[in-house]
C-alpha cells in the first residue's frame, strides 16, 4: 500500500533525528515492507530539503553507492543508488574526524569526479562525462547507516540517502586525459596495515560507466549533475570501520591518496 503524506514526513522525522542525536534506529521497512524504490527516493528528497534547511548548509554534489560488486554483496542487494552530499559533509585531511558526532562511521575509497556543466537528460554518454569533468581526484567517503547494526535493504538506504556522513577529497588533482581511469589499482590502510585492495573497474566495470548510470537515474526524477559538483563515484572495496585514533589512508595508482583520522 503506498505510504501517506503524513507517513513519509513521520518517517523523515525519524532519519534526521536519528542523524542529529547520533543514534541507530531500526531500519523503516521493518514497519513498511511494501515501500517502493519511488517512495524511498521522495523521502530522500524530502530527509534533504529539511537537512538543508535545519543544518544551514547547501548541496555541493552527488555520491553514487553500492556500483561495486564487492558491496553489493555485503549490503545483499543487487542495485546501485545514489544520494547527495552537503557542505556540513566536507571534511579535510588535516582537522580529525569527531568519532562523537558519528554513529558506527566506515570508511571507503573512491574516485572524485569535478564537473563543470551542468549534465541533465536521460541520453547521457560517457563521452558526455569525460566532457563535462573537469578533474578527479581521490577521496575516502565516511559512511554512518543511521540503521541499526549498519543492516538494511535497498530502499531503507536509499531513504537515509545512501548513508551519507562526511566525505574528504585529496589534493592532487587530475585530469581524465592523463589516467586509464578504468583501470586505477588501490591500496587502503588504517593505521599502516593494509586492509583493503581493489581497482576501479570494480566499480561497475569502469567509474565513467557509473556516472552513465548515474545521470540517466536522475534524469527519471528530473534531476541530474550540476556545474560545481563533486561526484563521488562509489566505493572500490568493502568499507572499513573507524574508531577513535585510527588514520586510514588509500592511494590510489596515478592518482594520489588520501588520508583521514579520527578523534
Ligand atoms: C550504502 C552506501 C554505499 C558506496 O560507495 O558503495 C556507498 C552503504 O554501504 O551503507 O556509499
Ligand atoms: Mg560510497
Amino acid at each position: 500500500m503506498a505510504l501517506t503524506d503524513i507517513q513519509k514526513e513521520n518517517i523523515i522525522e525519524y532519519l534526521l533525528y536519528a542523524e542529529r542525536d547520533v543514534h541507530e534506529v531500526i531500519k523503516i521497512t521493518d514497519e513498511y515492507p511494501s515501500l517502493t524504490i519511488d517512495e524511498a527516493y521522495d523521502i530522500q528528497d524530502g530527509l534533504l530539503a529539511r537537512r538543508l534547511k535545519e543544518n544551514n548548509t547547501k548541496r555541493v554534489g552527488i555520491k553514487l553507492g553500492l556500483t561495486s560488486e564487492a558491496k553489493q554483496k555485503m549490503m545483499g542487494v543487487n542495485e546501485a543508488i545514489y544520494g547527495y552530499l552537503h557542505e556540513d559533509m566536507l571534511e579535510t585531511e588535516w582537522e580529525p574526524i569527531q568519532h562523537a558526532e558519528l554513529i558506527h562511521p566506515k570508511a571507503e575509497p573512491e574516485i572524485a569526479f569535478f564537473i563543470d556543466k551542468d549534465i541533465e537528460g536521460d541520453k547521457i554518454t560517457a563521452e558526455d562525462i569525460l566532457q563535462a569533468t573537469k578533474y578527479v581526484a581521490p577521496a575516502l567517503e565516511i559512511i554512518d547507516s543511521r540503521y541499526k547494526d549498519f543492516k538494511f535493504t535497498l530502499v531503507d538506504v536509499v531513504a537515509d540517502n545512501c548513508s551519507s556522513v562526511k566525505f574528504v577529497v585529496g589534493s592532487k588533482l587530475s585530469l581524465t586525459d592523463d589516467i586509464d581511469l578504468g583501470n586505477i589499482g588501490m591500496v587502503m590502510s588504517k593505521n599502516g596495515k593494509v586492509e583493503q585492495t581493489g581497482s576501479s573497474s570494480a566499480v561497475l566495470g569502469h567509474p565513467v560507466k557509473a556516472m552513465v548510470w548515474a545521470a540517466n537515474m536522475l534524469a527519471k526524477r528530473g534531476q541530474g549533475f550540476k556545474k560545481g559538483d563533486v561526484v563521488l563515484s562509489g566505493a572500490m572495496s568493502e568499507a572499513i570501520a573507524i574508531e577513535v585514533g585510527d588514520t586510514v589512508t588509500a592511494e590510489f595508482e596515478g592518482l594520489g591518496s588520501v588520508s583521514l583520522s579520527c578523534e
